[in-house]
């Protein structure tokens, strides 16, 4: 007998439980094509996505909430030094998720960056709400993340989750970057802080009975 699977299913299959939760960034029109920060194939993230929800009984939205004058916007915008065209201002249309990607009812949505002079990437610098306290208050172990910019906000939503003591998953079919550079720079470092990459077909969940 060998470990290997012989017949191509997978050895490496995680079962989900109630500890995990889903976390997913910044599904919002701007990072999308047609959008002020269009993100490469960021709207084929929306049906693995959408696959993957029910699988989850915490599920977190994380949304980009910038008022219109936001520090990170450049009328000359390099990218590379974190400038950025405007993008996702709060209550306008490209601020709205995908129209396509599905919002349960008990998922929560995490505004950030929603203050002029403050960047937040990560869900976890959100002035509005102490997510990590959120996510512990309901006995969340394990975060799978999962959304767009893979060299962005994926990374420091994942980097911090990592930093609070959870431990975290990124959703490889599941993410898009911006640039092929920073996007490889962002699978070293999450490596090094003990981030896993998975696939959403290597999620499962025991069929859940009357709770
Ligand atoms: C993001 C750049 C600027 C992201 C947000 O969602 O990754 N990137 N604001
Ligand atoms: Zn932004």
């Amino acid at each position: 007998m060998t470990h290997a699977a012989t017949d191509g299913s997978d050895t490496t299959g995680i079962q989900l439980n109630e500890h995990d939760a889903i976390v997913i960034v910044d599904i919002q029109n701007d990072f999308l094509e047609g959008g002020a920060l269009a993100v490469q194939e960021g709207h084929l993230t929306v049906p693995v996505i959408n696959s993957i929800l029910p699988l989850f009984d915490n599920v977190v939205f994380t949304r980009d909430w910038h008022p219109p004058d936001h520090i990170s916007f450049a009328a000359q915008p390099t990218y590379e030094d974190r400038s950025w065209p405007a993008h996702a201002v709060r209550n306008t249309p490209g601020a709205q998720f995908h129209k396509d990607l599905h919002v349960p009812e008990h998922a929560l949505i995490v505004n950030k960056a929603t203050l002029r002079d403050r960047e937040e990437y990560s869900g976890f610098q959100a002035s509005e709400i102490d997510l990590a306290k959120w996510l512990r208050d309901r006995g969340v172990l394990r975060l799978f993340i999962a959304g767009i910019a893979t060299d962005y906000c994926v990374h420091h939503t994942a980097l911090d989750g990592a930093g609070e003591g959870f431990q975290v998953f990124v959703v490889e079919d599941a993410v898009r970057g911006i640039s092929a550079d920073t996007v490889a720079q962002t699978w070293q470092i999450l490596a090094a802080a003990g981030v896993t990459p998975v696939l959403s077909s290597h999620l499962h969940r025991e069929p859940r009975t009357g709770r």
